[in-house]
This record gives C-alpha cells, structure tokens and sequence, in this order.
C-alpha cells in the first residue's frame, strides 16, 4: 500500500490497454443512457485489474464539465486552517498507489424477489484498480481538524434533482460522510490517477475520493468541497439512498451503508452457457471483501449440500479482489446444472443464501447461482 509503483506485484498482470477517450466503452451494458450508468458484463473478466474503459460507471447526475486548470478542493468547516487546494498543488504532494475493489452497493439488484427498486445491476456493477493520490489523512492534517470533530462531509461538483421516489428537496449535490476514524486511514485517497491513468471523466476527473474497503457510494467523484463536522451528517445520500436498517439497539435505526460484504461471483461459465458434458470445464471469478482479505472461495455443484475449494490464483492483497478458478468435470448425462459459489473472509464472514429484508435494496451478498445447460 506505501508503494508508489508496483501494489499488485504478486499479479504478474499488466494494467491493460490504455484508457479510451471519453464516452468509449466498448462492450459495456448500458444500465441508464442519462445519466450514464454502465456495467461490466461479468463474463468478460479477464484481468485482476480491470482496465478504465471496462470498468463500470454509477453516476446520479450528468457529468459535470471539470478542467484541471480551474478545479480547486476547499477543505473547511471545524478546522483551524481552512485551505484551497488547485490541481497542481494536490499532484505535488506526496502520493500512494492502492489497489482497491469498488462494488455498487446495489450491484446483483436483479436477482432480488420481488424486483427491486432502482438500477437492475446484474453481476457487474463492480470492479477492480489501482488508484494513485494523496492520503486524505495528509489533507486533513493539513487543515488541522478541530478537537470535538466527528466526520468529514465530501461533496462532489456534480448536482440535478431527484426526480423519482424518494425525491431530493430541489437541486443537490451528490455528498457522502467519512467518520474521522475512517477518513484517517492510509488507504483512503483523494485520488487523480486510475491504472496510472488520468481518471477518465466518467470516473472523477480531476480527483476524487477512493474509500477501500467500502461500498462504491463512498468514493465520491468529482471531489470538490471538503467539509469537517461536529454532528453526523444525515444528507440525502446516507438517509433516503444508501441507507438500510440496523436491529443492534432493539428498534429498527435507519444507518448509512459501509463496509462491502464478503462475495464471490462466477464470471465463467455465464448463466445458461452450454458445457460439454464430461469433460474438465474451467469454472472462473473473482472474490471480494470489506476491511479485510478473502480468504477462501469454495463451489457448490450440489444445490449447495457440499462445498469444495476454489483455488486462489493471486496473493490477497488489502482491498484487491481475488481471482479465483475451480475445474469441475460436469456430469455425463445431459442436462441442467447449477453452479455456486461462495466467499469466506479472514473474520470468517460468508455469504448467507438469501438476501436479509433489512438491506432493502443494497447490500446484495447472498450466494449466486449459476445455471448451465451440460450436453
Ligand atoms: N460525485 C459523485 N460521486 C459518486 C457518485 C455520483 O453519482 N456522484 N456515485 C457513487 C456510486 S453510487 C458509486 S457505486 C461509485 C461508482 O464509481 P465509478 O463510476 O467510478 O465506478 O461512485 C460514487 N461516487
Ligand atoms: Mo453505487
């Protein structure tokens, strides 16, 4: 993670062709046309990075027109010394490079009964690089955040109303909480390089926050304002989105969404893919986690009555998704089977087999089913 250069040296992989220009993705499912929301098909995966123009887009406004030249970072509220940040100052300033996993909160949404409400994301509303920038704990240092603060508010320069249910009071701006003990940590970045790339407008250009270890909602694009606090923010991204019900103090509370839950997803083979019966078949994903490694992924050909060991093709490395292969030898009668998988963290949390209610429509880690045709 304090490596500029090299975080995912196990790998051996290459980050992938260079980033397209603006607006080309070639192969991705467009999940809303305006705003632009895009997601990997899953059964392309390939790489353990995957490259800028395949890597999924979760954007709530259109994308705000932003040139380096003029973008600037204010950093104020309960600090001692508030401070304007330009581009060019914030590209000075020490850097680090970290791998980190986003997932979409509501990615796997279409496999919800009854049909959920929102984007329907498949498998896809994920992915995988690296990411280079300056320690949100550096900026904040800097700023000398005031005894008695709580969290850091992070808005981004892009802004609309929410037109649909539930609706935003007016134009907003897309904002997101840290608390201070997060927003401390090494790996969280402002961040102005993707795959040692510039981030791609789509993805935040100049800068944006990148929160390992968290739900995509988080890492806020854009990044345009800065804002210490002394009492929890309860904006529209925490409370009417991205917000699900917590039963640790008796009454159902309403809390922000955060840390990513332990999940493996079958890349290969895709759903309904015919697989020569018989014969040895490569069973292909990845496997990902919150604020901790994945440590083991096991198969389930069996409607889930027995599991076996996937093997891991790459070191855990903090944050990073894993890659991971099982050879299944499907039976030699023709017909339809079913393919699991499920991920097991170093906290030993797994994957439960349905999607607990109280997630609502978020938060989507029940283990994934995979149906194939054998003949
Ligand atoms: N400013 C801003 N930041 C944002 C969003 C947004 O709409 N506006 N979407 C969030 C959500 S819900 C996700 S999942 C991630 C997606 O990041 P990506 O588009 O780079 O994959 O960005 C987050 N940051
Ligand atoms: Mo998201």
């Amino acid at each position: 993670m304090e490596e500029a250069t090299d975080p995912l040296p196990e790998t051996g992989r290459a980050p992938g062709p260079a980033a397209a220009s603006r607006g080309t993705f070639p192969g991705l499912i467009t999940r809303e046309k305006d705003p632009m929301n895009l997601e990997l098909p899953f059964p392309t995966l390939e790489d353990r990075l995957v490259p800028n123009n395949r890597f999924y887009v979760r954007s709530h406004f259109p994308i705000p027109a932003l040139e380096a030249a003029s973008w600037q970072l204010s950093i104020g509220g309960a600090v001692q010394n508030p401070l304007v940040i330009s581009y060019d100052e914030l590209r000075a300033l020490p850097a680090v490079t970290v791998a980190a996993t986003l997932e979409c909160a509501g990615n796997g949404r279409a496999r919800l009964t009854p049909k959920a409400k929102g984007l329907l994301w498949e498998q896809g509303a994920v992915g995988n690089a690296t990411w280079t920038g300056v320690p949100l704990a550096a900026l904040l240092a800097r700023a000398g955040v005031q005894a008695g603060a709580l969290e850091v508010i992070f808005e981004g320069a892009d802004h609309g109303t929410v037109a649909d249910e539930p609706k935003s009071p007016g134009a907003i701006h897309f904002a997101r909480s840290l608390p201070l003990a997060k927003a401390r940590q090494p790996e969280v970045l402002v961040a102005y390089l993707m795959n040692g790339q510039s981030l791609p407008p789509e993805h935040g250009f100049p800068a944006r926050l990148v929160v390992p270890g968290w739900y995509g909602m988080a890492s806020v694009k854009w990044l345009s304002k800065l804002t210490v606090s002394a009492v929890p923010y309860a904006g529209y991204w925490q409370t009417l989105e991205y917000a699900y019900w917590q039963r640790a103090h008796g009454q159902p509370t309403l809390v922000p969404v955060t840390e990513m839950l332990v999940k493996a997803e079958i890349a290969r083979p895709a759903l309904y893919e015919v697989v020569p019966a018989g014969q040895p078949y490569r069973v292909f994903g990845a496997a990902w986690t919150g604020e901790d490694e994945v440590t083991g992924v096991e198969i389930s050909a069996d409607e889930g009555r027995t599991w076996q060991p996937a093997q891991l093709l790459d070191a855990a490395v903090p944050f990073a998704w894993r890659l991971w292969e099982f050879i299944w030898t499907p039976p030699t009668a023709p017909g339809r089977h079913t393919l699991r998988a499920r991920a097991t963290d170093g906290a030993g949390r797994t994957q439960p087999p349905a999607h607990d209610p109280d997630r609502r429509n978020y938060m989507i880690n029940k283990i994934a089913a995979v149906e194939v045709v054998v003949q």
